[in-house]
């Protein structure tokens, strides 16, 4: 019994000793489990006299609570101790500023079709659109293309099972456009067109916008004003100088390459021009009455003249971009100096 003080003291400085929960569970079996210091006193208990026998148990049996409330209040400090470091680990700072969600913006080629939209609206065109997947009678037989013309080959237009095809500009559009609304017809045709052609200047995915203008006196006089004044008006140059070069087209007659001063050297001649002055942006004419006669509208009576133009060419001359590839490969190191 003499040893009871010395087993609480050495259990109570074993149990400060530990800094571990899984330990002092260990710790405690050597004191208060079956085979520990007390539960082998409390054995001996039944080999001493009836009259010492009480005060012995009571005595042991005290000092086993004293045992357990060490054990406790080590438990506690543990405990503790792992979750004040569990916390610091955690730490948010809640008074760092946020950091942000950040804005996305328009593509830069968007941000042209909108604004082209928009000029063209302020003059009265409406704006038009439809499928991407066309039949060759909307893409090329409605508007006068031979069927042997090499427009129509496996090598530039791309086909797709069934005979259809990837629409190669946005002429069908107008087509639909035309077999739906009566004279006098006003409208542009912005959107995606496909042809089989990819290097710096070229992608199998470009865009185009085309002009229609159906009317009984629409003049080439005008085709020349409306084309001009857009220009002037997109690249914010009231003197630009726009200059048509004869061509031809299937779907129009007379025709014409739509050329304006270079906006990089102001005529003078640079790399950009090709020392001409001049800078390619389009197409145009008069539409052509065969294109007329497929949409059922009376060419005696009407006349208009239809263009086109290349809103990702547009793009590269108004910014100054290069290579047009630039536009489809999502670089945002790119596309983040638009916004
Ligand atoms: C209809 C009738 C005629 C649209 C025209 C062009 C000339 C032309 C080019 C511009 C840049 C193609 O993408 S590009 O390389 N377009 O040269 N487009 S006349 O003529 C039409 C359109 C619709 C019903």
């Amino acid at each position: 019994m003499q040893n009871l003080d010395q087993i609480l003291r050495e259990a109570e400085a074993s149990f400060a000793a530990i800094d571990n929960l899984d330990e002092l569970e260990q710790g405690k079996a050597r004191y208060l489990g079956k085979s520990g210091a007390l539960s082998e006193l409390l054995k001996q208990l039944g080999k001493m006299p009836a009259e010492e026998r009480r005060t012995a148990g009571a005595q042991i049996n005290q000092i086993k609570d004293r045992i357990e409330l060490a054990l406790q209040a080590r438990r506690d400090t543990l405990r503790d101790i792992q979750l004040q470091s569990q916390l610091a680990k955690e730490a948010l700072d809640v008074t760092l500023p946020g950091r942000g969600s950040g804005c996305g913006g328009l593509h830069p080629v968007t941000m042209t079709l909108r604004r082209i939209e928009e000029l063209f609206r302020s003059i009265g065109f409406a704006v038009a659109e439809g499928p991407e997947i066309e039949s060759d009678f909307y893409n090329f037989t409605a508007l006068n293309t031979p069927e042997d013309h090499p427009a129509r080959s496996m090598h530039d237009t791309f086909y797709v099972e069934g005979g259809d095809l990837l629409r190669t500009h946005t002429s069908p559009v107008q087509v639909r456009y035309m077999l739906e609304h009566q004279p006098p017809i006003k409208v542009i045709a912005p959107g995606r067109v496909y042809r089989v052609d990819s290097d710096a200047t070229h992608s199998p995915m470009f865009h185009q916008v085309e002009g229609l203008w159906i009317d009984r006196d629409v003049t080439f006089a005008d085709l020349k004003g409306v084309v001009a004044d857009f220009l002037r008006r997109f690249f914010e140059q009231d003197n630009l100088k726009v200059r048509f070069r004869p061509s031809f087209f299937p779907f129009t007659e007379p025709s014409a390459e739509i050329d304006m001063g270079c906006v990089f050297c102001g005529g003078a001649g640079c790399r950009v021009c090709s020392h001409t002055g001049w800078l390619e942006v389009g197409g145009c004419g008069m539409v052509h009455p065969n294109v007329l006669k497929h949409v059922n509208i009376d060419s005696q009576l009407y006349q208009g003249f239809a263009f086109g133009m290349g809103p990702d060419r547009l793009t590269m001359l108004r910014y100054g971009v290069n290579d047009l590839r630039l536009f489809y490969e999502n670089d945002l190191r790119f596309l983040r100096q638009f916004n």
